[in-house]
């Protein structure tokens, strides 16, 4: 007898996650899933982002933790509406954790959802939340040998955004590096090279958003 648990987690999920997309697409709703490291500049990058897309394109926002609602405090002021969700042990979020976030949320009222998942560089790849998009964010801080050696991450991303470019110079960060290594794992997605310090590169971010949600959903211009 075969049993495989593992798979059958992940079809469940996925078949959560295609319901949520639909969910969110019907309601002109471009959910974006952002993946990283902790303390690469997720929650930051959202503080400059929802009040720059400002009332044109009203934002929601779901944000994955252990524990502690420290950055649905930081976002809550920010977005129409924020849902802090707990995992207590879990590295990353479920399909099944956002659709029951989602229950209660206000998604006409939205053009955004960010998701902000559990800082980790491997578990949440595997799980396929519903999203349209996903941003992968990798921080100078980090080392300039990441992408290769967490590969699967980076071959997911629709966007890859290199935060806090204001401490390149500082740390002899060896840009180059990372472009060869992003050369044999995704020549798909651009590269945005931000800093939530200086403002540099949050207008290309900000249009790559708006184009994503006009492709994706069909939105005239
Ligand atoms: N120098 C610099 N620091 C940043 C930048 N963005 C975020 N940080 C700092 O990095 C730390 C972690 O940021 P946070 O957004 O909480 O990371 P998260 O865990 O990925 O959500 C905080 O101390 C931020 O102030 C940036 O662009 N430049
Ligand atoms: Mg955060």
């Amino acid at each position: 007898m075969k049993i495989n648990v593992v798979e059958s987690v992940l079809k469940a999920n996925d078949a959560v996650a295609a319901a949520n997309r639909r969910l969110l697409a019907d309601r002109q709703l471009l959910a974006v899933n952002l993946m990283s490291a902790p303390g690469s500049g997720k929650t930051t990058l959202l503080e400059k982002t929802i009040p720059a897309l400002g009332g044109e394109y009203p934002c929601g926002v779901l944000v994955g933790d252990l524990q502690t609602t420290r950055d649905a405090e930081r976002l809550g002021p920010l977005a129409i509406e924020t849902t802090q969700i707990n995992t207590v042990t879990g590295c990353h979020l479920s399909a099944t954790q956002v659709a029951e976030a989602l229950a209660g949320f206000p998604l006409d009222d939205l053009a955004f959802l960010f998701i902000e998942n559990v800082g980790n560089m491997v578990c949440p790849a595997q799980f396929d939340l519903g999203e349209h998009v996903k941003a992968v964010l990798l921080s100078v801080p980090e080392g300039d040998d990441k992408v290769g050696k967490y590969p699967t991450l980076f071959q997911q991303a629709d966007v890859i955004l290199l935060t806090k470019t204001d401490l390149l110079d500082i740390l002899d960060y060896d840009l180059a590096r990372v472009r060869e290594d992003l050369s044999r794992v995704n020549t798909r997605a651009p590269l945005l090279q931000t800093s939530s310090k200086t403002g540099q590169g949050l207008d290309a971010w900000l249009d790559w958003l708006k184009e994503q949600r006009r492709a994706r959903l069909n939105i005239r211009a």
